[in-house]
């Protein structure tokens, strides 16, 4: 049986403050969000939809030290033009918060302290880099030396660029501060962890309990990490940027809360601050601790565990041991796929990307958020391109929908004198060849299942039937002959302008207060909404009388998208495509070095082996690197490989591999590594290992 609910908190996502939000950000958060809001407030529910800015971490003071300039400006540019591109977008935000604010700072600390005076928080030392010439330890990033693998003099701390390999800065040789030239010295270094496994069983719980109403994704990946059981997290780092540790002791100078023990706070931070604004310093509460409250965190699937494990055993920790002020979890968590670009992923590092500001300046928001829902990766991954973004626009906004939009109100403008010219029966409304009780339904459910690509399509096919049923009925030919056949004909046509309206509102906003315009009402849809009052129903309904006056005016809803609108955008993502096939192609066009000549008989020297996976670990203390036994002919082998980021270890069990066979043994991390296996990374910098094809004798030398 599923829980009801009086009121709902929706949470989107906060982007980080260090760089612009782009249409794949907008497609799996933002804009699902912002429609599901819509629609309830719509249907009379209490709602509110809380987001903001990220403004901690390492990039962002990356960005600002590449830059000059300091992290508050880097967040201060960011956070204002984000704000503004989601509300030129229509994204309606009860509250846009940032991180960096007094009350989100108190609050955290808050939380940190509580679970601190619990004892729950574990600390540990470990030995770290630190630059003593800046007086600071050095986070992977920081660090470059040569790579113990190619010998690449500038490999950097987390990755060697030249030979792909993922590195841990201790691997390097010659370390190197990026910070001075410094050679960076090994410091102990005290840290807090979050003990992840003490709530494991209560996470479980939590996870198994909503098996059926999460989707399949978010259930999947929370229990790949339950399975392996949960491990302590750390949730302090060595920074100055971020919100410092509320302790007085010598240990906990110079630290900082990790930015995600921090981010997830968020939400109640700026729910705290969204209530202050309302005059109601307390109301927050309301939202997050009162049971009939029903919380959704809006997010994209990179960001799953934080949500699911994370945060719900932070709040498992500050509820233990209290019987008042305990938060709620969230009951659903609605995680989407990733909407590609032309037949790509996103990346803000290769600048591969539409940002949504510049979309805004070139194309209307409703345009876009109709093309974004329409591809809404719910499922899977989907693909946003510039033909479909046109086609939709032309086909379905502007020829169906807006066209039918304006030949009604144009119609009645100029042969009915501007007024609604008959009533419409409701027996005649639902004899119409629609079922209003049953469309609306289906819709509704849509939404509320989070299939917005299905409702948005559904909407689509209500006025692909309006606009069918006024070219049928001709009205500008019965007028000729049945003044009241053609009234009649406006009149339902008027009344399906009225129900549209209300239908599309979640999707297209600012249209759909234009439509509600031209028919002649006072003020926008906005202004009907309200807790408790179901405006969204009555579009099952004729809504307008006879007599009712239209504006007397009307508007073009959608321009067409004309090819030469689109070609600076089509050059722009020829460029960029031809730019990332260069980087496949292996850097065309860019100076190549290469690795010294070698003899043909210096190559026949390389035994290359077909070899398979047959078991693999990840490696304690090693978070990029797997250890694999395989199997070649009747040997069995032990290899350590840097893929730990790139595959599971369940997946490379079973994996056909090519095996390096007479490489000298080496010890990485403690471990003897007897060879090495053949991978590639591509060009989203993801490595895959290369796998033989077709059956193989495993042992094979390869050729
Ligand atoms: N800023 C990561 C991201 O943008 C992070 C989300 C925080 S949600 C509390 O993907
Ligand atoms: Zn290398």
């Amino acid at each position: 049986m599923s829980k009801t609910f009086k009121r709902t908190l929706v949470t989107t996502a906060l982007p980080y403050a260090n760089g612009p939000v782009h249409l794949g950000h907008l497609a799996g958060v933002y804009l699902p969000a912002d429609i599901y809001v819509r629609f309830k407030r719509l249907s009379g529910e209490e709602i509110i939809h809380i987001g903001g800015s990220d403004e901690h971490g390492v990039p962002i003071t990356i960005t600002a030290d590449r830059e000059g300039i300091t992290p508050q400006d880097v967040v201060d540019r960011y956070h204002a033009m984000n704000a503004d591109a989601f509300r030129r977008c229509g994204i309606s935000f009860d509250y846009y918060g940032r991180t960096s604010s007094p009350r989100h700072h108190e609050t955290a600390k808050e939380f940190f302290l509580d679970i601190e005076q619990k004892g729950i928080f574990v600390r540990k030392t470990e030995k770290l880099f630190f630059d003593a010439k800046a007086g600071r330890f050095l986070s992977d990033r920081y660090v470059t030396g040569t790579c113990p693998i190619c010998n690449n003099p500038d490999a950097n701390g987390d990755q060697c660029e030249q030979c792909g390999t993922h590195l841990s800065p201790l691997e390097l040789i010659d370390p190197k501060s990026k910070l001075s030239d410094a050679k960076p010295e090994l410091r102990e270094t005290l840290h807090w962890y979050f003990p992840l496994g003490r709530f494991q069983p209560k996470l479980e719980a939590y996870v198994e309990a909503h098996r059926d109403s999460w989707r399949q994704n978010v259930v999947n990946y929370s229990r790949t990490w339950l399975n392996q059981g949960l491990a302590d997290r750390a949730i302090t780092r060595d920074l100055s940027w971020g919100i410092s540790l509320p302790l007085d002791e010598e240990s906990a100078r110079g630290k900082v809360l990790y930015v995600w023990f921090d981010a997830v706070l968020g939400y109640i931070s700026f729910t705290k601050e969204w209530a202050e604004l309302q005059g109601d310093a307390e109301r927050w509460k309301r939202y997050w601790q009162d049971p009939e409250t029903r919380i959704v965190n809006f997010i994209g699937k990179d960001n799953v565990v934080f949500h699911t494990l994370m945060f719900p055993a932070i709040l498992m920790a500050w509820n233990e041991g209290r019987t008042e002020g305990c938060y709620e979890l969230a009951d659903n968590v609605p995680a989407s796929e990733f909407m590609n670009f032309e037949g790509r992923k996103f990346s803000k590092s290769r600048n591969y990307a539409v940002y949504l500001g510049e979309f805004l300046d070139r194309f209307p928001a409703d345009t876009l958020r109709y093309s974004v829902a329409m591809n809404y990766p719910e499922n899977k991954d989907t693909d946003f391109s510039w033909s479909d973004f046109q086609n939709r626009t032309n086909g379905e906004l502007a020829d169906t929908l807006g066209n039918f939009i304006k030949r009604s109100v144009d119609f009645t403008n100029t042969r009915f004198d501007g007024e609604v010219p008959a009533d419409i029966r409701l027996e005649e409304w639902i004899g119409l060849g629609i079922d209003w009780q049953e469309t609306l339904k289906k819709i509704a459910d849509a939404y509320e299942g989070f299939h917005f690509r299905e409702a948005a399509s559904l909407t689509m096919e209500v006025a692909r039937f309006a606009n069918r049923f006024l070219t049928d009925a001709e009205p500008w030919k019965a007028i000729k002959v049945d003044r009241e056949a053609a009234a009649h004909t406006m009149s339902v046509s008027l009344n399906l302008c009225h129900a549209l309206s209300l239908l599309f509102y979640p999707v297209i906003p600012e249209t759909c207060n234009r439509i509600h315009d031209m028919l002649g009402f006072e003020g926008t849809i906005d202004t009907l909404i309200q807790p408790g009052v179901q405006v969204w129903e009555s579009a099952a309904f004729p809504g307008l009388k006879k007599g009712h006056r239209l504006k007397g005016s009307s508007e073009i809803l959608f321009s067409k998208i004309e090819q030469k609108d689109l070609e600076p955008e089509l050059e722009k993502i020829a460029k960029l495509l031809a730019e990332a096939e260069r980087r496949e192609a292996g850097a065309v066009g860019q100076k190549m070095t290469f690795k010294p000549e070698i003899s043909f008989d210096d190559f026949l020297k390389v035994d290359l082996r077909v070899a398979k996976v047959l078991e693999c670990e990840p490696v304690k203390k090693a978070s990029k690197l797997l250890k694999m036994k395989l199997q070649v002919g009747s040997e069995e082998r032990q290899v350590l490989s840097g893929i730990a980021e790139h595959y599971k270890p369940e997946e490379m069990v079973g994996k056909q591999v090519m095996l390096v066979a007479n490489l000298a043994e080496r010890k990485i991390r403690g471990e003897v590594s007897q060879g090495m296996i053949l991978a590639v990374e591509n060009s989203d910098g993801k490595l895959f290992v290369v796998e033989p094809q077709g059956e193989n004798i495993i042992g094979n030398s390869v050729q």
